[in-house]
């Protein structure tokens, strides 16, 4: 190293080089001579460091390609170019050794050049003036906004576009049940209505206070959360004009350049899988447009030694880390296990393979771990790689990841076996050590902690209801015994509301002794507008017709617009069994995204969003079935 040679020997301060914009005085860079030397150091350390690395590195094109079959069918177009998209993973040591050697000492000889190159340019840079300096700087920063706003507007590759079927309609027939599905419609303008008035551009709304209100899960700034949550409702209901307020200010405002650090999972689940049903439905392409770069920068959170990705994302920096309640550091199974549809969507509509290979390689290393009792643990290590404390729930952190073990088949116009395998065995287990039936008769599912089962269900869990209906075609011979146990589950979470004054359920409830689905703790009796039992219910109505699902699905309309509606929209309560409820002031997204739009499906023909043509990510956002006998071409005026 000769750098040390350029050192300045004298004591003389160099007045300091202003290379901040005239614009922002406060902020100016400086950067002094002397500085500028140990920068030089360290940028010639760092290239040497890289170089010498090369020779370190493991041959990548001694390692087969990653072959998971399924691409084909969810990704046709990625594949028909793959030679050409991804030349490099298609190398396999053999026969073409020569080439390879050839190949590596071009790559040395380019580093080199690239080296040598870099002092080169570092030594002239320091000969100029400030001036000069600071116009390159400018340049720099110009280029760099062009490129941006280039990559912003680049058409993202044309690809088959789903048969879209039924994303208007749905009018029933029967004239009570019209008018219910109006009322529904109404709830929802009233919300929408109080948020664009009070909270417009802010993450959720304060009905009482009529302010804006966010929580850690969006990070610090402001992303209209439900602005992106409610689109789809808004649209299946035809509100069109409240709709294209929405896409205005998605186009013109939603920025994910910020320096927040959000949960990869909420993002995924309410933004991604938003922006990408809006996208389908309307073929706005603006929602998928905004749904990749928010993608982008999800990306960061995969780098961790396991593949397994951080609970938060900074998503400027691209910083993860995991949330510090978390057990021994882990990762969340319902977190990383919940991006499976969103991500294949992506990569279909991008023809980039990246964001597949992200969520396969978490099922694939899913599959290598052993399970206790075939359960699969709420915590994973994503530095070690292996599970935290074994506590096992169908409740909060574990739900949705079986959720989408079964849509992933279902999306895959179920081809994809190795994700119905895995729902298969991973429900069998649940239902040997978590499912009981009380003293009473009603069925419910516990959760395996410390090595017992704790006789406690959360309203989170009552999802399952409607999950274990929905995968009761294509069980293994038991189809008739799943959709029993959904309505088994659905009966339970009817009782929960049935048993509190409101009619409205608990956050958890308790089956202990004389106590039968009731909450016992204080911290468990609010009711935050959640949708699980009424999912399961319009799932339970969809299988079955019986209109018991109707009629409980209206008394629990009914309870949240007794309860829960204010002037200012919708808030939870902080207690069902009161008959003088307090309010919590709070009117989360997924009450605009998922309670009103099972509600309205619930009092809709089944032509509305048929569940052979689409799948409803853990947020409700419909995404259609993937499967090119199912496909026509973008653009065409008939899709549409
Ligand atoms: C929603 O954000 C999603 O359904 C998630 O999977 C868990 N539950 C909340 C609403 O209760």
């Amino acid at each position: 190293m000769t750098a040390p040679a350029l050192l300045p020997l004298s004591g003389r301060r160099i007045p300091p080089l202003n290379l901040g914009p005239p614009s922002f005085p406060h902020h100016r860079a400086t950067l002094r001579l002397s500085e500028k030397f140990i920068l030089l150091l360290i940028l010639s350390a760092f290239i040497t460091l890289c170089f010498g690395a090369f020779f370190f590195l493991p041959d990548s094109s001694k390692h087969k390609r990653f072959d998971l079959g399924l691409e084909d069918v969810l990704i046709p177009h990625v594949n028909a170019n793959k030679g050409a998209k991804n030349p490099g993973v298609f190398l396999i040591h053999g026969p073409d050794e020569p080439r390879h050697r050839e190949e590596e000492e071009r790559l040395r000889n380019k580093i080199r050049a690239d080296h040598e190159k870099a002092l080169e340019e570092a030594k002239e840079k320091l000969k100029k003036s400030r001036e000069e300096i600071r116009a390159e700087i400018q340049t720099e920063k110009n280029k760099v906004v062009l490129e941006m706003k280039m990559k912003e507007k680049k058409p993202l590759p044309p690809v088959p576009i789903p048969n879209l079927s039924g994303i208007n309609g749905g009018d029933p027939e029967d004239n009570d049940i019209r008018m219910k599905r109006e009322k529904i419609k109404e709830m929802m303008k009233h919300a929408w209505d109080n948020y664009r008035i009070y909270g417009w551009g802010h993450n959720e709304l304060r009905p009482i206070a009529k302010k804006g209100h966010s929580t850690n899960i969006f990070g610090s700034s402001q992303m209209g959360a439900t602005i992106v949550d409610a689109l789809d409702t808004l649209y299946i209901m035809g509100l069109h004009d409240e709709f294209r307020d929405g896409q205005k200010w998605i186009e013109d405002s939603l920025d994910f350049s910020v320096n927040s650090e959000v949960s990869v999972f909420e993002v995924n689940i309410r933004f991604i899988g938003g922006l990408l049903a809006a996208y389908y439905l309307s073929g706005e392409e603006i929602f998928k447009i905004k749904a990749v770069q928010l993608a982008e920068k999800l990306l960061p959170a995969f780098n961790t030694p396991t593949g397994i990705p951080w609970a938060m994302v900074n998503l400027k920096s691209g910083v993860g880390r995991n949330w510090g309640w978390a057990s021994a550091g882990s990762s969340i199974l319902a977190e990383f296990g919940t991006l499976h549809m969103e991500f294949v969507h992506l990569s279909y509509l991008t023809g980039d393979p990246v964001y597949y290979k992200k969520v396969m390689h978490i099922r694939k290393l899913l599959q290598k771990m052993d399970r206790p009792n075939g359960l699969y643990p709420n915590y994973l290590n994503p530095r070690t790689g292996r599970w935290g404390q074994y506590h096992t729930s169908v409740g909060g952190l574990g739900d949705s990841f079986y959720e989408y073990l079964l849509k992933a088949w279902l999306m895959s116009d179920k081809t994809d076996l190795e994700a119905r395998n895995m729902y298969d065995d991973a429900i069998e287990a649940i239902e040997k050590h978590l499912i009981k039936k009380s003293r009473g008769g009603l069925t419910f599912i516990g959760e395996w902690k410390n090595g017992h089962l704790e006789k406690k269900m959360g309203h989170l869990a009552c999802f399952a209801g409607g999950m274990f209906a929905l995968g009761a075609d294509g069980s293994r011979n038991k189809a008739g015994h799943y959709l029993e146990l959904g309505a088994e589950i659905a009966r339970t979470c009817h009782e929960s509301y049935d048993r509190t004054a409101l009619k409205l359920g608990p956050e958890s409830f308790k089956f202990d002794g004389a106590v039968e689905a009731v909450a016992v703790r204080q911290a468990e009796k609010y009711y935050i507008l959640r949708p699980e039992v009424i999912e399961t219910y319009w799932y339970l109505w969809r299988f079955t017709h019986d209109p018991r699902y109707r009629q409980w699905g209206w008394e629990a309309a009914l309870a949240i617009e007794k309860y829960c509606r204010v002037s200012g929209g919708f808030s939870g309560v902080k207690d069902v069994y009161s008959s003088t409820p307090a309010h919590d002031d709070v009117q989360q997204s997924f009450f605009l995204a998922e309670t009103l739009k099972y509600l309205y499906l619930l009092f809709s023909g089944d032509d509305l969003l048929p569940l052979d043509h689409w799948v409803f990510n853990t947020e409700a956002h419909p995404l259609p079935v993937l499967h090119l006998a199912n496909t026509t071409l973008s653009g065409n005026p008939a899709v549409r």
